[in-house]
């Protein structure tokens, strides 16, 4: 059976506040909110992909925390699977695939439109949140 392709998604928390990233591509998801992140290359870990995507979206250094728990169904042949993670170097910034950011507090995380398969992610997040 063939393996689905894996995304990393990352859990950014920092002084209490999770990252929230608008994407600017591709235009049916332009807009709506994520977890940044992208997809695992092959030979990679997913946590050297996390690392990775935070760079070059970010331009952020940042380190793997923890896996939450669960996967998350994207379009076919693609799964959602996301890390808690923390700033190591840096302020984050939309270079790349995303418009805007928004640092969350808890009271702040359903104040934007998160895509669609994202939701489950960040209520799983939110679960995890206060273990972190
Ligand atoms: N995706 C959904 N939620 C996320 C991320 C990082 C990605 N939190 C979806 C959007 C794309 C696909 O996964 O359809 C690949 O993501 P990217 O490489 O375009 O970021
Ligand atoms: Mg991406």
């Amino acid at each position: 059976m063939t393996q689905s392709i894996v995304v990393v998604g990352a859990a950014l928390l920092s002084r209490g506040r999770l990252l929230a990233a608008r994407r600017s591509a591709p235009p049916e998801l332009a807009g709506r909110w994520e977890l940044p992140g992208g997809k695992v290359e092959s030979g990679e870990s997913a946590e050297h992909a996390l690392v990775r995507e935070l760079r070059e979206e970010l331009g952020v250094t940042a380190e793997p925390v923890g896996r939450v728990p669960g996967e998350w169904p994207l379009k076919p042949g693609y799964v959602l699977r996301v890390w808690t993670a923390r700033l190591l170097a840096g302020a984050p910034e939309p270079l790349e695939d995303h418009d805007e950011l928004r640092w969350l507090t808890p009271d702040e995380i359903w104040d934007v439109d998160w895509l669609d398969q994202d939701v489950a992610a960040v209520e799983a997040v939110l679960a995890e949140w206060r273990r972190v």
